[in-house]
C-alpha cells in the first residue's frame, strides 16, 4: 500500500526546511514494514492543490497523510475538495498543531475525516494498520473521525511518545536535505555552512507563554534524546549528505544545560567541522559562561533569544517570565564567545498600547543585539490568548468565531490596536532598530551580496514597501 505524505505550500520561498514531521511518520511507517512512502513538499515548488491533486492521481495512493499549519489549513480545504471531485478513495487523515489544537472544528473545515491529534508517530502506524483491516480503529490513540453523525474519538485522545530514543531518525532519505539547501540559506542569514539541516533534540516545552501553541502537541511535557542519539545524527546527515551546518530546531535546546553541555562536548570530540545555530530561541535564564564557552568550541555562532517584550508589565501578562535586567548581560556573555544574537520580539500583543511597543523598541536598542526579528501577534489555537479571545463566548459563538478566523486566512484582525497601527509600529520597531550606522555597517560585513539580493524579495519588505495603502479591513 503506498502511502502519500503532504506539507502543504505556504506560498513563500522563505522558512522552507525539510519537514522533520512528516520525516519522522514515514521512518516508523518504514520500521512497521510499510515500505512504500512518497512525500510531496508543496513548498519545495510553491504547488498549487490542484497541482498537488493531480500528482495524487497518478500516485494512486492507500492514504494520504496531511501536515496542517494554521496558516496552511485554506490551502489543505483547496486540496481536499480537489481530491473529492476527483474521485480518489484513498482516505486523507491530517495531524500537525492546527489539527491538535482545533480538533474537529479543524477537520470539519478542511473536509478531512481523520485527524490525528498530537504526536502521530504510533499512531499512523495503527492507521495504516486500520486501514487494511489489521487491527480496530479504537486503538489508534490520538485518531478523531467522522461517523455518520458527528465525530469519534479513539480511546486516548492525544498521540504521545514517551521515550524519544526509541523512535527512529526522520527518513532522512525520504526528505532528501540536498533539496533544502538552497532554501535553508534564505531561511537565516547569514549561513556559515552551504549545507545545512534542521534537527530536533527534545520535544516540548513546560512554560506556558500566553501565545505560545506549543503545548498543543506535547502537553507541556518535555523530553529528551539522549546526546549520543544526537550526534549519530548529525554525523549521519554530514557523513551521508555533506551537511555542515545544524539548525538547533527545539522549542527550548539549553532548557537542562548540563544535558545541552553534553551535547556540544561530544560534537566538540567528534571534529566533525560542523557550524551550528539555535534559531527557534533560547531562553536566557538557561545560559551560563560555562555552558556558552562549550556552545562556542563545538561550533555555535547564532542564537535567537526569545524576549517578546521590553514593557514589564506586558511580561507578566504574557507569562514568557524573562528578566529584562539580565538580557544585556548574556548577549554580552555571547558576544565575549563570537556568538551572534538575533532578539524575538512581538507586537500588538493583547492589550498593547503603543507606548509599550515603544519600550520594547527601546529596551531592543539598549541591547547589543545583532538583529532582530519582530512578529505580528496571532491568536493561533492552542494557545492561552486564542482560549481566551473566542471561548469567552458561549459554545454556538466559538463555533462560529472561529469558522471566521479560519475564512479569513492568516492574521485576522485581533490587535488591539487594529491591524494597520500594528503593521505600522512593526516597520518602526525594525526602522529604529536597524537604521543605525552601527547596525548598518555590520550588515553590509556580514551579507553576502547573493544574500542580500534573496533578502529583497523577502515577503516582508514587499509588503513593508506596499504599507502606505490599507492593508486590511478592520
Ligand atoms: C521548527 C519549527 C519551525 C521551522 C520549520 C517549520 C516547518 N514547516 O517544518 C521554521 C523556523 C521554518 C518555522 C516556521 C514557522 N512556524 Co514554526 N515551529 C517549529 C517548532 C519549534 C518545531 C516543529 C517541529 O519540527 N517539531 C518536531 C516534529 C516531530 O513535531 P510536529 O511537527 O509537531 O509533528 C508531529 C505531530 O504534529 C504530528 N503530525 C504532524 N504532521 C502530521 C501529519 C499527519 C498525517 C499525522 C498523522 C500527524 C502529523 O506527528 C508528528 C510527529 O510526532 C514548532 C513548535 C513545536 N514545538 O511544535 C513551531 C510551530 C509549529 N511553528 C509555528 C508557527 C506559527 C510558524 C510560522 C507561521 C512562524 C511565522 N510567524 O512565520 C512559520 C511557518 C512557516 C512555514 N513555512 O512552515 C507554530 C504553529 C502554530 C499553528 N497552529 O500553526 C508552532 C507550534 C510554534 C508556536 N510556538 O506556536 N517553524
Ligand atoms: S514561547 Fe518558548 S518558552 Fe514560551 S511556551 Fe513557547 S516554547 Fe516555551
Amino acid at each position: 500500500m503506498k502511502i502519500v505524505l503532504i506539507r502543504p505550500s505556504f506560498g513563500s520561498y522563505f522558512q522552507i526546511t525539510p519537514p522533520l514531521s512528516l520525516g519522522y511518520l514515514s521512518s516508523s511507517l518504514k520500521k512497521a514494514g510499510f515500505a512504500d512512502i512518497e512525500l510531496i513538499d508543496a513548498s519545495l515548488g510553491k504547488m498549487s492543490p490542484q497541482e498537488v491533486a493531480g500528482l495524487i492521481n497518478k500516485k494512486n495512493p492507500g492514504i494520504i497523510g496531511v501536515q496542517v499549519y494554521t496558516g496552511s489549513q485554506n490551502w489543505v480545504k483547496e486540496l481536499t475538495n480537489v481530491i473529492k471531485a476527483n474521485k480518489v478513495k484513498a482516505p486523507i487523515i491530517a495531524g500537525g498543531p492546527h489539527v491538535s489544537s482545533l480538533e474537529e472544528l479543524a477537520l470539519e473545515y478542511m473536509g478531512v475525516n481523520f485527524g490525528i491529534l498530537g504526536e502521530g508517530e504510533e499512531s499512523i502506524v495503527k492507521f495504516a494498520g486500520y486501514i487494511q483491516g489489521k487491527n480496530a480503529i479504537e486503538e489508534v490513540d490520538g485518531l478523531v473521525y467522522r461517523q455518520k453523525v458527528g465525530w469519534k474519538s479513539a480511546k486516548k485522545k492525544y498521540g504521545f511518545v514517551k521515550d524519544l530514543n526509541l523512535v527512529p531518525l526522520p527518513d532522512w532519505d525520504l526528505l532528501n536535505p540536498e533539496n533544502y539547501f538552497h532554501y535553508m540559506k534564505s531561511v537565516s542569514l547569514p549561513l556559515k555552512g552551504a549545507k545545512p539541516a534542521p534537527i530536533i533534540t527534545s520535544r516540548g516545552c513546560p512554560y506556558r507563554c500566553t501565545f505560545c501553541c506549543s503545548g498543543t502537541i506535547s502537553r507541556h511535557i518535555i523530553r529528551y534524546r539522549s546526546p549520543e542519539n544526537v550526534i549519530f545524527e548529525i554525523k549521519y546527515l554530514n557523513q551521508k549528505y555533506g551537511v555542515n551546518e545544524i539548525f538547533f530546531s527545539d522549542d527550548n535546546l539549553t532548557l537542562d544545560s548540563r544535558r545541552a553541555e553534553t551535547i556540544f562536548d561530544l560534537l566538540t570530540k567528534e571534529k566533525l567541522n560542523i557550524n551550528w545555530r539555535a534559531p527557534n530561541g533560547l531562553r536566557i535564564d538557561s545560559l551560563n559562561e560555562f555552558l556558552v564557552g562549550k556552545m562556542e568550541k563545538s561550533g555555535g555562532y547564532f542564537v535567537g533569544l526569545g524576549i517578546e517584550t521590553g514593557s514589564e508589565q506586558m511580561m507578566k501578562k504574557i507569562k514568557k517570565r524573562v528578566d529584562l535586567k539580565k538580557v544585556k548581560e548574556k548577549v554580552n556573555l555571547l558576544h565575549k564567545y563570537k556568538i551572534k544574537t538575533s532578539g524575538f520580539f512581538m507586537c500588538g500583543l493583547p492589550g498593547e498600547t503603543k507606548k509599550e511597543i515603544q519600550k520594547s523598541i527601546d529596551f531592543a536598542k539598549s541591547v547589543p543585539f545583532d538583529r532582530i526579528q519582530v512578529c505580528n501577534f496571532v491568536p493561533y489555537p492552542g494557545s492561552e490568548d486564542f482560549d481566551r479571545i473566542f471561548k469567552k463566548t458561549e459554545q454556538k459563538m466559538y463555533q462560529r468565531n472561529v469558522l471566521k478566523f479560519q475564512q479569513n486566512g492568516f492574521v485576522p484582525a485581533f490587535q488591539s490596536l487594529g491591524l494597520n497601527e500594528t503593521y505600522k509600529m512593526q516597520r518602526k520597531f525594525y526602522t529604529n532598530f536597524y537604521f543605525r550606522p552601527k547596525i548598518i555597517i555590520q550588515l553590509i560585513k556580514s551579507f553576502k551580496v547573493s544574500q542580500l539580493l534573496t533578502l529583497l524579495k523577502h515577503p516582508f519588505l514587499e509588503n513593508w514597501l506596499s504599507l502606505e495603502e490599507e492593508w486590511y479591513d478592520e
